[in-house]
């Protein structure tokens, strides 16, 4: 059976495209989610400075920022594949994260 992954994914083109941000590396701990295209001005208290590893959504690229209002040093994950994709963050960004925005690819 022939099978592409573009294919699969337009299917569900409705579906919301959602990235997922956890505690530990390799999709450990604890996590939340956000939708492409939405951001969040701030973390909240439980999650300032505590995410390490990030899986984003197809066609997605999240920035992640060193403080609250998208401010300090940020670091960009970009996703053009047509799968979900994980990131870890631990080397250079650990522990860091207080606020994101997401936006999707053309
Ligand atoms: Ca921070």
């Amino acid at each position: 059976m022939y099978y592409h992954p573009y294919n699969n994914y337009s299917h569900s083109v409705e579906r919301a495209l959602v990235n997922t941000f956890y505690h530990h590396i390799n999709e450990g701990g604890a996590s939340f989610t956000l939708n492409t295209g939405d951001s969040m001005a701030f973390v909240g208290d439980l999650w300032n400075d505590q995410i390490s590893s990030v899986v984003v959504a197809p066609k997605t690229q999240v920035i992640l920022y060193e403080h609250i209002n998208f401010s300090g040093r940020k670091k960009i994950l970009t996703n053009r594949s047509n799968d979900y994709w994980r990131f870890n963050i631990h080397r250079d960004f650990n522990d860091t994260v207080s606020s994101i925005k997401t936006y999707q690819l053309a």
